[in-house]
């Protein structure tokens, strides 16, 4: 890093500190402490200002697959950017990237999922879905369903009906929210089921379980008014919540047997995280509308996804009237040209390789290297997607008293020796790259096997 650079530090911390405020961050308190300044990024490595090598176990937001510094997608968006920065289609048009994106989406979705809309993030998706739910029921005269149902601990994005659908709760109090519609079941998280008063549950009776809690729900609020169910594969930014495999068969019994459309969010698990391309493949589910976002593009380019199966998609093409949403940005030149040539390197073998290869190679180094660690209560994962609960006594299933210490220290010991792990609660998660080689993994697992030894010793248990 060049001495000019690291000079900058300074000037960019306190302008950035005067009129920069950040995303899901204390603004004052961030001002206080310096924000770090990331410069440059390149494979699963990142480079702040200071000069320090940091390794981005998390992918971003969980979002950059192909890793960072993927020549061929720059290239893809530099050809867009010079051939047609922009034109939108609202006006009866459209442009090559983004039919040719369409099409290919339709080769690699679930069943059905023959047509798709773009927004621009997961947000945007979100609210889209929830929105062409809404007119899905009215075009079937059936404006009563009008509820929305999702589940503790789900992160659907942040608008007003996204962040009232998301189950974080933390989320709500600030902007008066969940708005009216929104009602909530449990998450199917058996490692918190004890805790929670279910005592000690095999997963498979828990799963089925917590699924009987969307049906007693659904008639508590009469199927004629439950509009859809929305849920991700795998809950991310929840704390990882790998669901019993007896959940998802039964809430889609459910939800067909009550008319309740199944509203997927793939935001995190698609485009290969798990090993296939959606999670709906890893776990069967046959959705009837889904959402999709960051590795459509790898983050390079902000572009989402809403993909609908056959029942809405021939409801809503074939209405014979104008559909009355769309962005500035929807299907974006430069964003669909970028997420087109995305897919092509993600199938020329990065999601064969987290199957078959890295995925596997991941999970069972985790296992080795934390088994029987004194506050290691559980290692979860698929593919590149894991979790790490961090628990006063791992013989039992419980929660340190104060919720968050541990994950805050450890997340704080992980970036102070240039690695970034996330945090949930009290959850290490990993989601890194899908570029990522069997070393880069090992030094990941180096630096949280001593953030989390450096969490036992904070708290007394090493
Ligand atoms: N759905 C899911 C499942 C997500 O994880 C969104 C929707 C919203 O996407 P946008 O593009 O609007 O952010 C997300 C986003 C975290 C974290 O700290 C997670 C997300 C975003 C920001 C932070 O885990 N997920």
């Amino acid at each position: 890093m060049s001495h000019k650079t690291h000079n900058r530090t300074a000037h960019w911390q306190a302008i950035d500190a005067r009129h920069h405020i950040h995303p899901f961050s204390d603004t004052a308190a961030l001002a206080a402490e310096g924000v770090r300044v990331i410069t440059r990024a390149d494979g699963v490595y990142l480079w702040d200002s200071a000069g320090e090598q940091i390794i981005d176990a998390m992918s971003g937001l969980w979002c950059v697959q192909v890793g960072y510094g993927n020549r061929d997608l720059a290239e893809a968006g530099y050809e867009a950017l010079k051939t047609l920065p922009y034109y939108n289609h609202f006006f009866k048009t459209t442009n090559p990237y983004t039919a040719e994106l369409a099409a290919k989406l339709a080769t690699l979705l679930p069943e059905g999922h023959e047509r798709v809309l773009f927004a621009n993030s997961g947000s945007e998706a979100n609210d889209t879905a929830l929105k062409l739910i809404r007119y899905y029921w009215n075009l079937k005269k059936r404006p009563d369903k009008k509820i929305h149902l999702s589940r503790d601990y789900s992160y659907h994005g942040v608008p007003f009906a996204a962040a009232s659908l998301s189950g974080l709760t933390p989320m709500h109090p600030q902007w008066d929210l969940p708005l009216p519609g929104f009602e909530k079941v449990p998450a199917p998280y058996w490692f918190g089921a004890a805790a929670a008063g279910y005592g000690d549950i095999h997963p498979d009776e828990f799963g089925l379980l917590i699924a009987g809690k969307l049906e007693e729900k659904i008639l508590e609020l009469g199927a004629d008014n439950v509009a859809s169910f929305s849920a991700e594969p795998v809950q991310g930014a929840g704390g990882v919540i790998f669901p019993p495999p007896t959940y998802w068969p039964e809430v889609q019994r459910i939800c067909r047997k009550y008319d309740v459309l199944l509203h997927i969010d793939e935001v995190i698990t698609g485009f290969g995280r798990l090993g296939d391309w959606f999670g709906c493949e890893t776990f069967d589910i046959a959705p009837d509308i889904m959402t999709m976002a960051k590795g459509l593009s790898s983050g390079y380019q902000p572009i989402s996804a809403i993909s609908l199966g056959a029942r809405m998609g021939e409801a809503i093409a074939m209405a014979n009237e104008e559909l009355v949403h769309g962005y500035t940005y929807s299907g974006h030149p430069v964003a669909s040209a970028v997420a087109l040539k995305n897919l092509e390197v993600l199938e020329a073998g990065l999601v064969a390789r987290v199957k078959t290869e890295i995925g596997p190679y991941l999970q069972t180094r985790l296992h080795e290297v934390f088994e029987d660690h004194p506050i290691v209560g559980e290692v979860r994962g698929h593919g590149l997607l894991a979790a790490i609960e961090l628990v006063p006594d791992p013989a039992k299933r419980a929660f340190f008293e104060n919720v968050g210490e541990a994950g805050t220290h450890c997340r704080n010991h992980c970036f102070n020796n240039g690695l970034i792990s996330r945090a949930i609660r009290d959850t290490m998660v990993l989601a890194p790259p899908f570029t990522i080689s069997e070393g880069e993994i090992e030094e990941v697992l180096t630096k949280l096997r001593a953030a989390i030894d450096n969490t036992a010793r904070d708290c007394g248990k090493l």
